[in-house]
């Protein structure tokens, strides 16, 4: 098969770019190893930066997200039982929206779909050859008959655990710093007790109240990276989460699980054809909410470059795809950093807690201070190579 750009991942990096570029009217395909339904069921983030809602807008695919998801203009801090309110949209202008990630997937690969797109479910033993020519392959097994697709260009988008960031293997410098501790995150059936976010400092350690609608709640608590969710019943979960967060409505749990948090880069993000976008370049502690907003703004940046090679073939564009991406990706690694170390229980004993409540003191005296927050929680504005 040829076609001129093959993206392997259908996440949000995949799906947005494959938008991207049929709008250019650039031939694509998307090969993704999970089942459709899998991938629109997967809940992970929530969190939309005022440049992703104005991207989807644009491709046309935020009809439902206009109308069922939630716009915030701004956060609580919270610690000693008391919320501090970080008003976002009056300090930047800009907004966030809470909108679930599978509903963001469901929304694309409908509209790839209706306009035509190629997106190939439950594809294995995928193989990318040849990545340094000016014709790099594909080869995968789909339907139990093997099947090999010659690009112009191939971008990877298959996450962390996916098979391009490997390919690039020795050529590549990893950055990574992993947190000892994770995130318990639930899923619950209960009506939010807040309008907008409330990201709580306590002794006991870290926790977040957010939501996906009216009516379900998510929410997280901080706890041991290591430690076994089977420790944690239902009612158990509850108790700790009033504790770090004062008042809480409980409801049916109907999604637990426990999610490592570690910060992660790989440099540089090209190599020949082959040009990684999303979490298969980068991971970022999900405090700062920035992973699935920066797998959209690598692909922002990465389409036009694609769509200048297919068209005339210069590479003028794509030669500064990587250093323009890694550009946002350190500032939301710096960001998401800084909220991770301001909110959680690092384990460095009663001179660091205090401190981090001299920090949070700070934001909530000093107008200088939760600004810098504010433009970076919101997304600083997207420019060509920002
Ligand atoms: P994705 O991982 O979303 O998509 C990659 C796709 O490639 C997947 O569909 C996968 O099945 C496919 N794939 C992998 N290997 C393949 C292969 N060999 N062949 C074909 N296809 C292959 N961010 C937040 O801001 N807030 C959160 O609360 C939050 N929670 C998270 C919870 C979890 C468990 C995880 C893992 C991430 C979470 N994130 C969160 C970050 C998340 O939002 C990511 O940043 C976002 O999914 C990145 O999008 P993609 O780069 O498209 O990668
Ligand atoms: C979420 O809604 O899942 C969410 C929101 C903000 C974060 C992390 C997760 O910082």
């Amino acid at each position: 098969m040829r076609t001129q750009v093959g993206i392997v991942g259908a996440g949000p990096a995949g799906l947005t770019l494959a938008m991207l570029l049929r709008r250019d009217g650039i031939d694509c395909v998307v090969l993704e190893a999970r089942d459709r339904d899998y991938v629109e069921k997967r809940v992970r983030a929530g969190l939309l930066e005022q440049n992703t809602v104005d991207l989807l807008r644009e491709l046309g695919v935020a009809g439902r997200l206009d109308r069922e998801g939630l716009e915030h203009g701004g956060i609580f801090l919270r610690h000693d039982g008391r919320n501090h309110y970080i008003d976002m949209v009056g300090m930047t202008g800009r907004h966030i929206t809470i909108y679930g990630q599978q509903e963001v997937v469901k929304d694309l690969i409908e509209a790839l779909l209706e306009r035509g797109g190629d997106v190939r479910f439950e594809v294995s033993d995928v193989q990318l050859h040849e990545i340094e020519s000016a014709e790099p392959r594909i080869t995968f097994t789909h339907g139990g008959a093997e099947h090999e697709l010659v690009c112009d260009a191939i971008a990877g988008c298959d996450g962390f655990h996916g098979v391009s960031r490997e390919t690039l293997g020795e050529h590549l410098t990893e950055y990574e710093y992993t947190y000892a501790f994770g995130w318990l995150g639930i899923l619950a059936e209960a009506r939010p007790a807040t309008d907008e976010l409330i990201y709580a400092w306590h002794e006991r350690g870290f926790a977040l109240y957010t939501m996906r609608s009216q009516r379900i709640s998510r929410l997280y608590l901080q706890v041991p990276v290591d430690e076994d969710i089977e420790n944690w019943p239902d009612d158990r979960i509850w108790d700790e989460l009033g504790t770090r967060l004062g008042d809480v409505n409980t409801g049916t749990i109907l999604e637990k699980g426990i999610t490592p948090m570690r910060s992660f880069v790989a440099e540089p993000m090209q190599r020949g054809r082959l040009f990684l976008a999303g979490d298969s370049a980068h991971i970022v502690p999900p405090t700062g909410a920035k992973g699935l907003n920066l797998a959209v703004n690598d692909v922002r940046l990465l389409a036009p470059g694609l769509t200048k090679l297919v068209r005339d073939g210069h590479t003028d564009l794509l030669d500064g795809y990587s250093a323009a991406a890694l550009r946002r990706v350190w500032r939301a690694q710096d960001f998401s950093n800084y909220m991770t170390q301001m909110l959680h229980d690092l384990g460095g004993g009663p001179f660091e807690r205090r401190l981090q409540l001299a920090r949070i003191e700070y934001v909530e005296r000093s107008e200088a201070a939760a600004r810098s927050l504010a433009e970076n929680y919101v997304g600083l504005p997207a420019e060509p190579d920002f």
